[in-house]
């Protein structure tokens, strides 16, 4: 049984590594979230570009071409939505 404090532990180191790589540290740009999606969720290495972008805005809720940590919490929640209706 997952808590929900190991679950957004788990979420937060997920998210950290992928959004350390830039220059902008805390954030997921366009390219990080290319390649978590193409490492983490299975299935997603067909993506078009033109798909990837309209996911990446779909996140990007303030609209500054970043996704941080409170707009990827909504997309963990809206994955393992999915995952369970699968
Ligand atoms: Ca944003």
């Amino acid at each position: 049984m997952t808590t929900v404090s190991e679950a957004v532990t788990s979420l937060k180191e997920l998210f950290d590594k992928y959004a350390g790589n830039s220059d902008e540290k805390g954030t997921l740009t366009k390219k990080e979230l290319t390649e978590m999606l193409h490492n983490e969720v299975p299935g997603t290495e067909d993506m078009s570009k033109a798909e990837i972008k309209d996911f990446f805005d779909s996140l990007d809720e303030d609209g500054d071409g970043r996704v941080d940590f409170k707009e990827f919490v909504s997309f963990a929640v809206t994955l393992s939505m999915l995952y369970e209706m699968a």
